[in-house]
């Protein structure tokens, strides 16, 4: 049965892949509140309808983006809490739910980012990569411990979304230094911390997170400079758990290079994945609301809060 998909539950899903709505948290939130929206909106005559309808909304949020799994893992959590056998107590367990994920996930920021803070002192320069509300999380909570924290952010080619980091550090009266990716390494030796988000975390400990994180991990390694994640459990990709790997997103070559100035260098390939993959032995540590862990052992995190659970339960049974 083909179902309906709501209007606004169509421009949510053009605005994630658009990147209005962007970072894994926010993609998360936005897709529980459209699901809602779905919900409310419906005009099922029955059950079955009802249910074609969530369905064909989750399909098109799930068809955005590919790399964060906070997407995918957003709308099983609302379609593992719907139940009922009415048009009207789907639709409201349906609204409950994505309500629940959406506190869930603010209260996980909070918890996170005590934790985090802790890894900070007083006095510590933070390097940053690209824009991710956990990160931002962690130096938020440190300074509300009273801790002076200035910061390295890296500007995060090819969307400068390192802009939005510092205009929010800013905001808090953060000293920041905005650098060129490039210049990472060479201002390594100048920081404390090496702080970054993730869009998914693997069952080895792997790190998905905007492209150039792996590079920097490497030199911050090199460098001696410890490195962690911030990662809600909502990063956590259930997948991987049964050998699936993450897919990468490769976005518009126009976001790398101008039509012009493409044309006036000649014939050249051009390439733009949006996340790479940090191997575990990389990251000192990835820090979630569920307290901090060694990457290689987030695998006893995952089984715990996944267990055997259905992949993909919007899609319904076979
Ligand atoms: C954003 C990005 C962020 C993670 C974590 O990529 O890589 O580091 O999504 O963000 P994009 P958060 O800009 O391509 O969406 O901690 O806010 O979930």
């Amino acid at each position: 049965m083909d179902g309906e998909v709501a209007p606004a539950v169509e421009a949510v899903a053009a605005d994630i892949a658009d990147m209005e709505i962007r970072g894994a948290a926010t993609i998360a939130r936005a897709a529980a509140g459209a699901l809602a929206t779905q919900a409310k909106a419906s005009d099922a005559d029955s059950p079955d309808r009802f249910r074609a309808d969530m369905h064909a909304a989750a399909g098109v949020l799930y068809d955005t983006r590919p790399t964060a799994v906070s997407l995918p893992n957003a709308l099983r959590f609302v379609f593992q809490s719907m139940d009922g056998t009415t048009v009207e107590s789907l639709r409201q367990s349906a609204v409950d739910a994505a309500e629940r994920f959406q506190s869930q996930l603010e209260r996980a920021q909070d918890d996170l980012g005590e934790i985090g803070a802790n890894r900070l002192r007083d006095g510590d320069t933070v390097m940053t990569h690209c824009h991710s509300t956990d990160a931002l999380a962690c130096i938020e909570a440190a300074l509300e411990q009273g801790k002076e924290l200035s910061a390295v952010v890296k500007e995060t080619r090819p969307r400068n979304q390192g802009h939005i980091t510092a205009e929010q550090l800013r905001e808090w009266d953060v000293p920041v230094t905005l650098i060129v990716d490039g210049a990472a390494r060479r201002y390594l030796d100048e920081v404390d911390h090496v702080l970054v988000g993730a869009d998914a975390v693997a069952a080895d400990g792997s790190v998905i997170n905007k492209i150039g994180t792996s590079g920097l991990a490497v030199s911050a390694r090199e460098r001696g400079v410890p490195i962690m994640t911030a990662a809600q459990t909502i990063k956590l990709h259930p997948g991987t758990l049964t050998g699936h790997t993450v897919e990468i997103e490769m976005r518009d070559e126009a976001e790398v290079i101008d039509d012009e100035t493409r044309a006036d260098i000649g014939e050249i390939t051009v390439e733009n994945p949006a996340f790479d993959v940090t191997p575990p032995r990389y990251m000192d540590a990835i820090v979630t609301e569920r307290g901090q862990f060694p990457p290689e052992s987030i695998v006893t995190l995952m089984r715990e809060l996944f267990g055997e659970a259905s992949a993909r339960p919007w899609e319904g049974p076979a």
